[in-house]
């Protein structure tokens, strides 16, 4: 009997692991507050891969404004940023979550699925990576990506010292926010003729994995002797960048979008990265948080022109995005050096 007992909890051990295996995700649901004015109510957060410092961060902003209100947090985290994140919004559909945050690997594949949740009620605020404008109803942006584009082309200029080879090392090739970014160097690097000394050799994906990225860098290094500086506009991009340049012993430099706790002791004027820049990822988990319960409350549609409340975040407006659908910014865009 005993013996029977055990071996009935081992399979079903097995099985739950065999599910999250097979769904290369990992679900953490929060502990529910009744009292506050969300309880009952689900929020899902949907990262674009697990181990990702800067999604945890965002993770911990968004939970910090849900639960103390009584919502509960169902937190969905593939395991790469090359997963497909369609299941992941199938389940939650099924778990009749009032909204769906997301930061999207791969918006063309997620389309049919995003617009099913749509159609039940499900209001989909997406952050840091957009889905298409007609598969959300609002994109929580970190900083306007024209900005983002034109600082990480000016810091290129300024520390090839305005002319010479550089090449971006970005995640996936289908990363919405990235791609928004990598168009907007290009189309900055068209706007002004001091950029024409400056040759953008590569771009290569090292999918938000440490180790490709790292031998991404390597592979840089080597087929570019001429290489001045490899911009990465993804934290794990950089990270790796900054180690693998670091470790050669090379004189190239390593710009791009990075965090201030892990980039730390590569940062600097003499350094490998002479500076970075970023935003505060808590604070835009905590505006996605506020935006998906705007939502939830019928106070907004996602409407360009509406506004609402965002705790101590203050007050902010919806506004059109640059490549359709409407979006609200949180800024500014910060130099770390
Ligand atoms: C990584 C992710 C994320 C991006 C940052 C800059 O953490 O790719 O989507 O916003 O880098």
């Amino acid at each position: 009997m005993k013996r029977n007992i055990k071996t009935q909890i081992c399979t079903a051990i097995f099985a739950l692991s065999l599910i999250s295996l097979l769904t290369g995700c990992a679900d953490k649901a929060s502990s529910v507050n009744k009292d506050g004015e969300l309880a009952d109510k689900k929020f899902a957060f949907v990262v674009k891969s697990a181990g990702n410092e800067n999604m945890k961060k965002m993770t911990e902003g968004f939970q910090s404004v849900i639960e103390p209100k009584g919502g509960e947090v169902i937190v969905k985290e593939p395991s790469y940023a090359t997963n497909d994140q369609t299941e992941l919004i199938g389940s939650l559909i099924s778990q009749d979550v009032s909204g769906i945050s997301i930061a999207v690997n791969d918006p063309a594949s997620l389309a049919p699925m995003l617009n099913e949740a749509k159609s039940k009620g499900i209001f989909i605020s997406a952050f840091d990576s957009p889905a298409n404008p007609e598969d959300r109803h609002i994109f929580v942006n970190q900083v306007e990506t024209e900005q983002v584009g034109k600082a990480l082309v000016e810091a290129v200029y300024d520390i090839t010292g305005g002319s010479g080879q550089w090449a971006v090392l970005s995640t996936t090739s289908l990363a919405p926010n990235q791609n928004a970014w990598i168009d907007a160097m290009k189309s900055e690097l068209e706007k002004d003729r001091k950029y024409d000394g400056m040759e953008l050799v590569n771009v290569v994906y090292g999918n938000d994995d440490a180790e490709k990225s790292k031998s991404e860098t390597s592979k840089l290094l080597k087929e570019y002797p001429d290489l001045k500086v490899i911009c990465s506009p993804t934290t794990i991009g950089i990270l790796a960048a900054a180690e693998t340049v670091s470790n050669a012993g090379s004189d190239v430099k390593v710009t791009g979008l990075g965090l201030e706790d892990e980039m730390s002791m590569y940062i600097g004027k003499e350094n490998v990265c002479p500076y970075i820049f970023f935003w505060d990822s808590v604070a835009l988990g905590k505006l996605t948080a506020y935006t998906a319960i705007a939502l939830e409350e019928g106070k907004i549609t996602g409407a360009s022109g509406e506004t609402f409340d965002a705790g101590d975040l203050g007050t902010f407006t919806i506004q059109d995005a640059e490549n359709g659908g409407t979006e609200v910014i949180l800024g500014p865009l910060v130099k770390i050096d």
